[in-house]
């Protein structure tokens, strides 16, 4: 029998943030591809009409400020409002339901539709950051969940290239950090030490899965990650549970390793790279205090769905819909690959 090499050999590995397997098939990468190819991501000419602009009027007829940094504003449709009527109470355990109450915002990043984080500056960046950390700290006093995340590219359904992220607050904990807060609970009580602390240091020491590091923050692909290129970026100074337990030197770090990590994603395959990001710290409310969470570390995660190139995305669709994920290189080989991609943006480059 051979021996096991993980970059040719299947395997399975354990999640253990949300206690979740996923079967890594690296031999599968030799296959040739003859299905869908998305079209090539066009770069649109900035829309004179685009309702994110400073200045525009949007769907509700209210009119932006003509703002110049970030700018925050009530999301004309959104998935969840304040006052509502709550249903009955459930008479039978096979039909639950219950009462969800929330607010949801847009948040502008920049006046210039043409921007992306890649291509800001680390001080604009950091203006985000901080405009973040204010939506928290007002949110977080009421909902018990913000999720603040960034949805970018036409493949993702991003409606609109304006450089924006959504923040939707809400009375419920939803299902993701719903599995993240038990699996870190118990891992705490088990080993008296954060799940997420563990496992950086142990990240640190391998070094095979980072592709990035700066003093505060490290960006890798986690050991378990789904997505082909996949990362979490990690603090590694401090157990900060939330983005507003973030000092001055974690904040610019974090701008600085975002727009690194971000440049290395566009040079991957020349393209502004589409993905889901967000950030997941422990859950807020009025109950919670700012150290009342220590099983808790904050990271954020992005989750490009481009597989091959800027037009061969990864589905996941059968085996992953009806069993579970699947990855096709390994984490380790994917790190590498974003490690290996130039520092300076494409688009900069003479
Ligand atoms: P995406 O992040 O998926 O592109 O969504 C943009 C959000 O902006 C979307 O939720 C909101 C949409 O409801 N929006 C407004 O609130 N007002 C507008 O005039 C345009 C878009």
């Amino acid at each position: 029998m051979q021996e096991f090499k993980s970059t040719e050999h299947q395997h399975v590995r354990y999640n253990p943030l949300k206690d979740e397997w996923v079967l890594v098939s690296p031999h599968r990468c030799l296959r040739p591809w003859s299905g869908q190819t998305e079209a090539e991501p066009e770069e649109q000419p900035p829309d004179p009409m685009n309702p994110l602009l400073p200045g525009a009027t949007r769907s509700s007829g209210q009119r932006n400020p003509q703002y110049t940094s970030t700018y925050v504003f009530p999301n004309d449709f959104p998935a969840l409002l304040e006052r509502v009527p709550e249903p009955p109470p459930s008479e039978h355990p096979l039909f639950r339901s219950s009462a969800a109450k929330g607010t949801c915002r847009v948040m502008c990043f920049h006046p210039d539709s043409t921007m992306t984080i890649p291509l800001m500056t680390v001080d604009e960046i950091l203006a985000v950051i901080n405009e973040w950390i204010n939506q928290l700290t007002e949110l977080g006093r009421k909902y018990t969940w913000v999720q603040i995340f960034e949805n970018k590219g036409a493949i993702m359904g991003c409606s609109n290239p304006h450089p924006h992220c959504q923040i939707w607050a809400s009375s419920y904990l939803p299902n993701e950090p719903r599995v993240k807060e038990r699996c870190q609970k118990e891992y705490y009580i088990k080993f008296k030490r954060p799940m997420l602390v563990d496992y950086v240091q142990q990240e640190l020491i391998n070094k095979d899965r980072i592709v990035i590091q700066n003093t505060e923050w490290v960006a890798l692909v986690p050991y378990w990650a789904v997505w082909p290129y996949e990362t979490m970026v990690l603090p590694v100074n401090g157990k900060p549970q939330r983005l507003t337990d973030l000092n001055d030197n974690q904040k610019r770090d974090l701008a600085d390793i975002m727009k690194k990590l971000n440049i290395k994603y566009d040079n991957l395959f020349k393209c502004s790279f589409p993905y889901s990001m967000g950030f997941h710290g422990a859950p807020t409310g009025p109950s919670k205090t700012a150290s009342d969470s220590p099983h808790w570390l904050l990271h954020a995660i992005y989750l490009p769905p481009l597989l091959r190139s800027a037009t061969v995305k990864k589905f996941m669709v059968g085996y992953e819909m009806l069993a579970q994920s699947q990855r096709d290189l390994t984490p380790e080989q994917a790190a590498q690959k974003l490690r290996e991609c130039d520092d300076v943006h494409y688009k900069n480059k003479k």
